[in-house]
């Protein structure tokens, strides 16, 4: 069986374990203790075309060479990481109210939905995931419908602007906030 770990203070622990579902601890080594952490990634809608349309916006890399940034980046901080896209609302919430039972925290690039959905972000609130929210481009440069997100609000955290990069800036800041959550 396969596991990704990461390392968090033992004085933490019992914070750590109130404040996430998921984690498992995998063994003891002195002053830390051994966990490994599941993440799950949420791409909205349209993001399938990343690379292949409005390449000046959203750049040139796919979203399946996100998914693998992503991915290597996880390995090496050492935790879990899941990829999902879907272009309907309906399907994303599903995968949110899932997402509590199988995951410790959530990065999500709601993409049109963050300026629109309420259904997503009450899935965010009543599940009290800890989520990242992501934007390839800096939202607050562009047309003033894009300056309102319906899901900042309820996240625990928000990266804007660094292209592909945000979705690492997220992965860490996630995965920091998972580990210090409640210290
Ligand atoms: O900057 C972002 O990551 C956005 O979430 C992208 C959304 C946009 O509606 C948000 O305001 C900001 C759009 C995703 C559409 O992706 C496409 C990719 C390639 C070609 C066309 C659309």
């Amino acid at each position: 069986m396969h596991f990704a770990f990461s390392f968090i203070d033992k004085r933490a622990y019992i914070r750590f374990l109130d404040s996430t579902r998921n984690s498992k601890v995998i063994s003891f080594q002195g002053d830390k203790i051994l966990v490994d952490m599941k993440i799950l990634v949420i791409h909205g809608p349209n993001l399938n075309l990343l690379g292949m349309r409005e390449p000046e916006i959203y750049g040139k890399t796919t979203l399946e060479e996100i998914n693998s940034l992503i991915r290597k980046e996880a390995k090496a901080l050492r935790v879990q990481v899941e990829s999902f896209q879907s272009n309907s609302e309906g399907e994303i919430v599903n995968k949110i109210q899932d997402a509590t039972k199988k995951y410790d925290g959530l990065i999500i690039n709601p993409a049109a939905y963050t300026h629109t959905s309420v259904a997503i972000r009450d899935a965010i609130s009543s599940t009290g995931i800890p989520t990242v929210e992501v934007h390839i481009s800096n939202v607050y440069r562009r047309e003033e419908f894009r300056q309102k997100s319906f899901i900042s609000p309820v996240a625990s955290g928000v990266i804007s602007g660094f292209g592909v990069y945000s979705y690492i800036l997220g992965l860490r800041g996630l995965i920091r906030h998972l580990k210090n959550k409640e210290k």
